[in-house]
């Protein structure tokens, strides 16, 4: 197997697996929620984020990454973590609030942090990019080649902090990349309502780096730009900024009624889903139907297997509320 052929198969596996991953938590979060919506009840309580539609900016940035690479991503994260290699139990388990989740149940989805394979995720939108400029000098500082990948959406664009780090990382020569996952919405509000140029990747101009514009929600084209980024960081050559316009199949958060986007952009964004899509490319490339089908059937296997753990999973103590956390 050529090696371009096992990162695309690798691509389509983490994919599948990210949307069942979200498929299985539809069900679980609606549980104890109805007939009257109410955030706080059921075995998933609080916000709940979906990255239907994104998988492809995961796994074209990730498939170039190693676990000593570090990966700062947001609070729309699943998809993300699947394709850093986040532990697929411990992730289910966190976001059920179990004692053997990421962060012991305490952090919840919003909240994944794994050591292991230097990724964590943060509800404060942009905040992951300063700690990702952090990494990526800590990195230098060590000697070690490895890069720092920060994840945002383009309403964080907006944020103080996308053009502190993008700015420092520059004057540093950070091996570091910025990956905003354009979705052309901030909650409800149209990203041409807030943001004051059409193309984010403009701006890595105002910041002396390169940046790279990826349309088309395509995992080997994003699979292409970061690689040019991800090389550039690592040979020392300072920092990028990709901009990849993507979609949200589903609301800003689960149970969102959408009154603010046609019901029909919705349905058009579905019918060019890109699971579907890059399955039908990967066939006329030459890649077997059986092929395809057994990584799908063993991505859906862990997904259903972390799930089961995650349910089975002991609540943590409640004398322990109070350990671990810092006020
Ligand atoms: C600093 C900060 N301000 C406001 C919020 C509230 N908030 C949560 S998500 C969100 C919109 C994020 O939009 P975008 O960055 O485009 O990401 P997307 O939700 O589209 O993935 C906002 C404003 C926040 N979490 N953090």
């Amino acid at each position: 197997m050529s090696s371009n052929h096992s990162k695309r198969l690798w691509m389509y596996a983490q994919m599948v697996k990210s949307r069942h991953f979200e498929d299985m938590i539809k069900p679980a979060y609606f549980e104890g929620k109805t007939p009257v919506f109410n955030m706080a009840k059921g075995p998933l309580p609080g916000e709940m984020h979906l990255s239907d539609g994104q998988e492809p900016c995961a796994v074209g940035i990730c498939a170039h990454l190693r676990p000593d690479d570090v990966v700062t991503a947001t609070h729309r994260p699943h998809h993300i973590a699947i394709a850093k290699g986040v532990d697929l139990n411990a992730m289910a388990a966190e976001i059920f609030g179990k004692k053997d989740g990421l962060a012991g149940g305490r952090g919840g989805h919003m909240h994944l942090f794994d050591p292991a394979v230097n990724f964590s995720c943060s509800g404060i939108i942009a905040q992951g990019m300063g700690p990702a400029v952090g990494a990526a000098m800590a990195a230098r500082m060590r000697g070690s080649d490895a890069v720092a990948v920060a994840f945002l959406g383009e309403g964080a664009a907006n944020q103080g902090a996308f053009h502190e780090s993008l700015n420092l990382a520059s004057v540093w020569k950070a091996p570091v990349v910025f990956v905003i996952e354009d979705n052309s919405y901030g909650i409800s509000v149209p990203k041409s309502a807030c943001t004051a140029v059409a193309s984010n990747a403009d701006r890595a101009a105002g910041y002396a780096m390169p940046g790279h514009h990826v349309g088309g929600n395509d995992p080997d084209a994003i699979y292409e730009a970061a690689g040019i980024a991800i090389e550039r960081a690592r040979s020392g050559s300072g920092p990028s900024l990709i901009e990849i316009e993507t979609s949200r199949l589903e609301g800003h958060f689960m149970g969102d009624p959408e009154g603010y986007r046609p019901k029909d952009e919705v349905r058009r964004l579905k019918e060019i889903d890109p699971i579907p899509a890059y399955r039908t490319r990967l066939l006329e490339a030459g890649f077997e139907e059986s092929e395809l089908d057994r990584a799908e059937s063993e991505a859906r296997g862990l997904v259903d297997q972390a799930f089961s753990f995650a349910r089975s999973n002991d609540y943590p103590e409640p004398k322990e509320a109070f350990d671990h956390v810092f006020a």
